[in-house]
């Protein structure tokens, strides 16, 4: 073990060595190109393995029923970790609004305020994330068309390391705890 991790980096400084020199003969060349797809190939691994399952397990995606006429919503839905590494919420995607946030909602002395959250949310390994049970919700603003109950609502979160997942929102009548997202 000790013998090969000597041997590979001795052969990476003289590739960083030959790839130094201006004037290189074909053969060095050809010995560059093939370092450099095998720098590549290091390069894109980790792009492969996010996109590959990393254990992130979506259920009961829904929004809050909205009325004609009524212009914000809130939508919910709760992300299992199962994986072995933290993943993050970063984004989320909805045609059905003309902007969608991230926010959190907090009550101090009685007022309730809503802050959005640039950083997204993160969810550590092993653990479970109810946006509804925890205060956080996905914010529609200049919602498009009213979200009648039963209806279906296409988006996708966006994870840090689990990429983009596909969701379809059921909206419900339940209200969300603790405000109403209606004006
Ligand atoms: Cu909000």
């Amino acid at each position: 073990m000790w013998r090969r991790s000597c041997r590979s980096t001795e052969t990476m400084n003289g590739t960083k060595h030959r790839t130094g020199h201006v004037q290189r003969t074909r053969r060095q060349y050809i010995a560059a190109r093939g370092a450099l797809r095998i720098l590549i190939s290091v390069a894109l691994a980790p792009v492969a393995s996010a996109a590959a399952p990393t254990g992130i397990e979506i259920d009961h995606p829904w929004c809050a029923s909205a009325s004609k006429g009524v212009t914000t919503g809130a939508c919910y839905v709760t992300v299992r970790n199962l994986g072995t590494m933290a993943d993050r919420i970063v984004g989320v995607d909805m045609d059905v609004a003309g902007h969608v946030e991230l926010h959190e909602t907090s009550i101090a002395n009685g007022i309730m305020k809503m802050r959005p959250l640039p950083h997204g949310i993160e969810i550590p390994a092993g653990t479970l994330l109810d946006l509804h049970g925890l205060g956080y919700h996905i914010m529609l603003i200049d919602l498009k068309s009213v979200l009648e109950p039963g209806r279906t609502i296409e988006g996708s979160l966006q994870f840090e390391r689990a990429g983009s997942r596909p969701i379809k929102f059921r909206v419900e009548t339940s209200r969300p705890r603790g405000h109403s997202h209606r004006q």
